[in-house]
């Protein structure tokens, strides 16, 4: 399975231990409290955080795990950032979510790599319990070709395991028919020139921007894409963060 053929490859059991329990934690205090999502698409069984850098916490290690970003960038370049990102409760009995591609945000040609994303497996994915459906090679299919329930596979992985897939690959959350809730974190990262899905600088804010570390700061568009793209008042996002203390 590679990335360049299939569109998604697996990384087995990247966070295990202490990191994958804290994670898991880190995801159940996000959750408390938290309503399912009133749209068929994000699911009216499934949970979802977003807004997830005003409280990074132990999601620190997933968000910017070096194996995961040395494919984005093979992917994307070296500069990129986040687009959206989420925390997601797949609840028993939610129906399987409608297929897409992350990418069909974004008004360009199918042959464009936008977008290489990641999704964390905080609970195994099983075939029953929700775990992302793929359409493998579908990220090379031209516009309009759509996937059919014979070309669809689950992404199998266990817990601390991470899927790594381009933004053009067919897929969705499966049915969860299981007795229990299957979690992930998802995020995107998308070309610097492109708007991302999520507004992270305006979720975030300067104080707790200022308190991120500098990749999280860069990954959250706190970075010009190029000499003319992304400053504020003419200057690099980071010393204009600075100087307004
Ligand atoms: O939860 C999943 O497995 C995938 C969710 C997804 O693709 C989405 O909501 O865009």
């Amino acid at each position: 399975m590679t990335l360049e053929a299939d569109g998604f490859v697996v990384l087995p059991a990247l966070l295990a231990g202490e990191r994958l329990a804290a994670a898991v934690r880190h995801a159940d205090d996000l959750l408390h409290g938290v309503g399912w999502s009133g749209n068929d698409f994000d699911g009216r069984k499934t949970r979802r955080v977003y807004s997830l850098l005003r409280s990074v916490g132990a999601f620190e290690a997933p968000l910017t795990h070096p194996a995961v970003h040395a494919l984005v960038a093979e992917r994307l370049g070296p500069v990129y950032q986040f687009g959206m990102l989420f925390l997601t409760a797949v609840d028993p009995g939610q129906g399987a979510q409608s297929l897409h591609f992350d990418a069909g945000v974004y008004p360009l040609p199918r042959d464009v790599e936008a977008e290489t994303n990641v999704i964390w497996a905080l609970d195994d994915f099983t075939a029953d319990n929700g775990a992302t459906t793929v359409a493998p090679g579908s990220h090379l299919w031209p516009a309009g070709r759509r996937p059919e329930p014979h070309e669809l596979v689950p992404v199998v992985m266990p817990a601390g395991s991470a899927v790594v897939y381009s933004g053009r690959l067919w897929h969705a959350a499966g049915e969860n028919r299981g007795p229990a809730t299957r979690r992930a974190l998802i995020c995107e990262h998308v070309l610097p020139w492109l708007r991302p899905a999520d507004n992270h600088t305006l979720a975030t804010g300067p104080e707790r921007l200022r308190s991120l570390t500098p990749q999280l700061r860069r990954l959250a568009g706190v970075a010009p894409a190029s000499e003319y793209l992304g400053l504020v008042g003419g200057r690099d996002p980071e010393q204009w963060l600075e100087a307004a203390r």
